[in-house]
């Protein structure tokens, strides 16, 4: 066990933290604001290994395992969490899939320009009717010789918009069979796929949402990945891995709200001194940091399961609720050591906290977090 970040950890680190302050934190309010998903900033984090960051070299990635990956998205989660998730979704979801269960010609096809940026990747599982209980799904492909003929939606998808491709869960069996449900590769472009934007979001808005809707859309056999019918289980991995990236981004959160608190108490004067000198702030600033390590370290320890390719159910499960449970809190926090100025968008605080509150939701509760743990511990 080594709790110090290794070299490489300490160079992404760096790269990351410089490029956040060039290209993100002079833009992320206003991208907030406006609900921009600014692609011109997620290619040049292509250009820097940041889409790719565990897919090997040999398909065009940076090579590196899951501790550089999880320090990336600590490092963009400090700035801004809608950058975080947007980075967090290409990487695990859609690419990591295509790594992890696609074919050797479906990796040299996609993951090059996945790792690169010239791509960028959506993931479906979720539907407007079956989120937590994402078996119940009622899109549906049914083979038309050597197609696929899919209709049906997809809901809260990540770059459903912009995506050149998605990796999509589509029901080729019966409801409820857990052998039923088979992952397709999905291109921009194909005929009857098409995207709606999901506004008005609290938080994360910088990171692009939409339905996807698909009206009888014609996929050729080669764009199945693995074999038909294991699509749930592979889904099941993928979140599991999936999660330690929330995990990740909301440790970053948790711990951009704790250093913009810390700085803050540490200037703002009341009863002629720093509100920091008070033990009420300074018990707050206290339970923030121990938890912000504590879940920095339930998400490492997933992450070195994963980079030892051991099963990372629990321990996955474990770090994305603590953490995402912790960025709320810290968040909050945060609003409140600021007071008035916590809850306007001249100060960090409010952002972190909209921020952090997807981190609860998405790649599964922390409902079902609670209900994975509980489901491995009483295995
Ligand atoms: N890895 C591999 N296989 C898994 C797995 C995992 N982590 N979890 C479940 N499976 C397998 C089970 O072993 C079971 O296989 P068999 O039918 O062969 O026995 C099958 O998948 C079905 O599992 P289960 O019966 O547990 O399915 P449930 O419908 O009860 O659902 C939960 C389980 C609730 C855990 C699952 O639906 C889930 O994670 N829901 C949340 C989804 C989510 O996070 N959505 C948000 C996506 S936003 S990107």
């Amino acid at each position: 066990m080594h709790f110090e970040y290794n070299e490489n950890q300490e160079m992404i680190a760096q790269m990351v933290r410089d490029f956040a302050e060039k290209e993100i934190r002079p833009n992320y309010k206003k991208w907030d604001a406006e609900e921009h998903f600014p692609l011109d900033v997620m290619k040049k984090m292509g250009e820097l290994g940041l889409l790719g960051i565990f897919i090997p070299e040999e398909y065009g990635g940076a090579g590196f395992g899951y501790f550089e990956y999880a320090t990336a998205l600590m490092e963009l989660g400090k700035v801004c969490g809608g950058i975080g998730l947007s980075v967090a979704a290409h990487n695990s979801l859609c690419a990591g899939h295509i790594y992890y269960h696609g074919s050797e010609e479906q990796k040299k096809k996609y993951l090059p320009k996945l790792a690169s940026g010239e791509w960028i990747g959506a993931w479906g599982l979720t539907e407007a009717n079956t989120g937590s209980d994402a078996m119940r799904m009622k899109c549906t492909a049914v083979k038309e010789g050597n197609e696929w003929v899919i209709n049906g939606s997809k809901n809260w998808i990540t770059h459903g918009l912009t995506g050149d491709i998605a990796v999509i869960l589509i029901r080729t069996g019966d409801l409820l069979d857990s052998n039923g449900i088979t992952a397709f590769i999905i291109e921009k472009g194909t005929p009857g796929y098409s995207a709606v934007k999901i506004k008005e979001k609290l938080g994360v808005r910088a990171s692009e949402t939409a339905e996807l809707i698909f009206d009888n859309v014609r996929i050729p056999e080669a764009n199945v990945i693995g074999q038909v019918g294991t699509g749930f289980k592979q889904a099941m991995q993928i979140l599991d891995g999936g999660r330690i990236s929330i995990a990740a981004l909301s440790c970053g959160i948790a711990r951009g709200a704790y250093e913009a608190s810390l700085k803050y108490a540490k200037e703002r004067e009341q009863f002629g001194q720093p509100i920091a000198n008070f033990q009420a702030i300074g018990f707050k600033l206290a339970d923030m940091a121990t938890e912000v390590k504590a879940a920095e370290l339930l998400t490492f320890q997933a992450a070195d399961l994963k980079n030892k390719k051991q099963p990372v159910t629990k321990q996955g499960a474990y770090a994305k609720y603590f953490a995402s449970e912790i960025a709320v809190k810290c968040g909050n926090e945060a609003v409140q050591i600021m007071g008035g100025y916590g809850y306007t968008k001249e100060y960090p605080a409010e952002k972190f906290l909209r921020d952090s509150k997807l981190m609860t939701i998405g790649e599964g509760t922390s409902e079902i977090q609670k209900l994975v743990i509980s489901r491995e511990i009483l295995k």
